[in-house]
């Protein structure tokens, strides 16, 4: 098995490089799901676990208090704790549409999101006009391939042709949401939603499974982990105890694969 820094000469895509060689340089492959309201309650979050990350994934859509002033801020605390951002922003819609979306409104997600992601309902479209927007800026794209909620219909061919869809504009493509490694190709990098260490389930349908699962078993690359820390009485704790998780899980499996 390749570590994260040797599989990043092999992606073409420079999200994907600096992402794999700044999860080896920082040791951690934990993502935080800041799903909170407020810029204040973001930025303070961002602040205090940004040594922890390696990528801070937003729901920019839910701050009541949007200003442009909020997603600079967390572009100069990204640069300084070195992670990159994921707005969340699960695009669904056919090509023009996304594209105005991701570059035009209130967010102009494409000036400050490192990363995003799509559903791949709309077929090779949608792929292509997000990437009209974001290949020149260096952006990339994940394809949610899976999800991690009981009884989600994204599975079997749904599941294959979001994996061909992805070999196809590879320059863009990054990776998947996903529970699990898909493919053998290197380059494609896997985000794991759905990860706590304490809770199964949640209320609406969301399922759990542990760092060890996901980075071990499933052979995933990166864990997301949002109420698990950012509800914890102390979330830096927290922040430390999922992220040295899942680089043991990741120190196992380098382990599991040179013995075998
Ligand atoms: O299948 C998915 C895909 C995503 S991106 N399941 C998910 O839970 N997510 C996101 O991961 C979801 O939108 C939320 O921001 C995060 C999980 O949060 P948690 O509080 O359940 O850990």
């Amino acid at each position: 098995m390749l570590t994260y820094t040797e599989r990043a000469k092999l992606c073409s895509n420079p999200t994907a490089r600096r992402l794999l060689n700044l999860i080896d340089e920082k040791k951690t492959n934990l993502a935080i799901a800041v799903d909170v309201t407020t810029s204040k309650q973001l930025l303070e979050i961002a602040a205090s676990l940004g040594s922890k990350i390696c990528v801070l994934k937003t729901h920019i859509d839910i701050i009541e208090d949007f200003s442009p002033e909020l997603t600079q801020a967390l572009s100069e605390l990204a640069k300084k704790y070195n992670f990159l951002l994921f707005e969340d922003r699960k695009f669904a819609d056919i090509g023009n549409t996304v594209k105005l979306q991701y570059g035009e409104g209130i967010y102009r997600i494409a000036d400050w999101s490192h990363i995003i992601n799509a559903h791949t309902v709309p077929g090779f479209s949608i792929i292509e006009g997000l990437r009209q927007v974001g290949l020149d800026k260096d952006r990339g794209l994940l394809l949610l391939a899976e999800m991690s909620t009981a009884g989600n219909l994204a599975q079997g061919e749904y599941t294959t042709q979001s994996l061909e869809l992805a070999k196809k504009y590879s320059d863009f493509v990054i990776g998947f949401i996903t529970t699990r490694k898909l493919m053998d190709d290197p380059a494609f990098i896997y985000f794991t939603p759905g990860v706590n260490l304490s809770q199964n389930a949640d209320s609406l349908g969301q399922r759990y499974v542990t760092p060890q699962t996901v980075i071990y078993e499933n052979e995933s690359d990166i864990i997301i982990v949002g109420r698990g820390i950012y509800e914890a009485p102390n979330p830096l704790e927290k922040a430390e105890e999922y992220q040295q998780a899942g680089w043991d899980a990741y120190q196992q499996r380098l382990q599991k694969n040179v013995s075998r």
